[in-house]
């Protein structure tokens, strides 16, 4: 079951440079930088009512994240849904042939679990799933 979105990840080449629009601009509050080594990238949040927004910077070039800037510059990178069980989530969408990222559950940012969706499944939007969402 979808609860909401639960945030829009947005890639950039340094959160450094990229959180004074978001700060200054939109007066926005960043949470604390998070590394998340196994995806090869860091990562931090913008509340903004129930919904966040995520800035993704890669810590190699052969992250996830670094081919998709060489390939399209900094800007939209994913949509991720805040639902009750990604695992049932993912054997739901296994049965309807989606093809999906992650076969399992994996940790996120802030203690969640998450799963990717292929985005040659979903009209070319990467879609994630994440479960609690707090991520606070
Ligand atoms: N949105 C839409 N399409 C995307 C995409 C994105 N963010 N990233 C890649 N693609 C597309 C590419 O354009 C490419 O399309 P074509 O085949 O039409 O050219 C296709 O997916 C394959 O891309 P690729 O550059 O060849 O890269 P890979 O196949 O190695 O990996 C993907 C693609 C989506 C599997 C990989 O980027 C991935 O695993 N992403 C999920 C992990 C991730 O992004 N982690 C960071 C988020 C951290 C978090 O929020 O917790």
């Amino acid at each position: 079951m979808l609860k909401k979105v639960d945030h829009i990840g947005v890639a950039v080449h340094s959160i450094a440079e990229a959180r004074v629009f978001y700060e200054q601009g939109l007066g926005l509050v960043m949470s604390p930088v998070e590394d998340l080594p196994a995806q090869k990238v860091r990562v931090a949040f913008f509340q903004v009512g129930e919904v966040k927004v995520e800035l993704l910077e890669p810590m190699a070039a052969d992250a996830a994240v670094a081919k998709f800037l060489e390939k399209n510059g900094a800007g939209l990178h994913h949509v991720c849904y805040e639902v009750a069980s990604v695992a049932d989530e993912l054997a739901r969408l296994t049965a309807q042939g989606v093809p999906l990222i992650d076969k399992a559950p994996r940790p996120g940012a802030h203690g969640t679990q998450i799963a990717f969706i292929h985005p040659k499944g979903t009209g070319g939007v990467l879609t994630e799933l994440c479960e609690t969402g707090t991520h606070e």
